[in-house]
């Protein structure tokens, strides 16, 4: 079986190419410009920029071999109705969630504010999962959408790293798939939260999974 290079040792490639799955977490102009949810929580964010050209890379690359791409959005209904109060209330900040904010109601499935960034848009033939909470699994059709394409290995990107990332992550881990967390593809607005999950999720044997990196990755894809 193929490997690529990874952190705490060698990711094996599934022998079946379709088999791996691109997740693109929440690379949503409210986590990622000013106006939205991450600002009115009080985080700088423009840190998050930062890993856009190389995301955009990874997933031409997942476009190039026709491998299966998600993408999810954190978002409520305009109603509220899956947005528990507690989430809501949570902060104390001046804007929160359903608020009226200048790119729309903050977090809200259908706002300006909570649309992908257009450089990492998604195309009519990947898959986009709309999720409440902070896990991709949690009251979506994640799994049922994996396993009706075969998926057991799930590159893993996107913000933020400590988050909706590692959240995710540790879902999928449970759930049996084999976990590559790739390192300059996430990001967080906290430089020692992401440091921190990187060195967790693979401490213990890969007790979560793998981290690596895009460049390896996408050779060990072509190769
Ligand atoms: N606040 C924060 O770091 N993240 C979130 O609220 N959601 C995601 O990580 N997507």
């Amino acid at each position: 079986m193929a490997e690529i290079p990874a952190l705490p040792y060698p990711y094996p490639l599934p022998t079946e190419q379709r088999a791996i799955a691109l997740i693109i977490i929440d690379m949503q102009r409210d986590f990622l410009e000013p106006g939205g949810f991450g600002d009115a929580l009080g985080n700088d964010v423009s840190r998050l920029q930062a890993i856009v050209p190389t995301l955009q890379t990874l997933l031409q690359g997942f476009r190039n071999q026709g491998l299966p791409v998600f993408h999810t959005m954190e978002c409520h209904q305009p109603d509220l109705s899956d947005c528990p109060v507690s989430k809501r209330d949570r902060g104390k900040s001046t804007l929160t969630i359903g608020d009226a904010g200048p790119m729309g109601r903050i977090l809200i499935r259908g706002e300006a504010g909570n649309d992908i960034i257009p450089e990492l848009a998604p195309l009519p033939n990947e898959f986009v999962i709309y999720k409440p909470g902070k896990g991709a699994f949690y009251n979506t059709p994640l799994q049922e959408q994996l396993q009706a394409q075969g998926i057991t290995h799930l590159i893993i990107t996107g913000v933020t790293t400590e988050v909706c990332v590692q959240t995710t992550m540790r879902e999928a881990n449970d759930r049996g798939y084999e976990c590559l967390l790739v390192e300059d593809c996430t990001e967080s607005y906290f430089p020692e939260f992401k440091q921190s999950t990187l060195e967790m999720v693979r401490a213990q044997g890969g007790i979560v999974g793998w981290t690596g990196t895009a460049a390896a990755l996408l050779a060990g894809l072509s190769a």
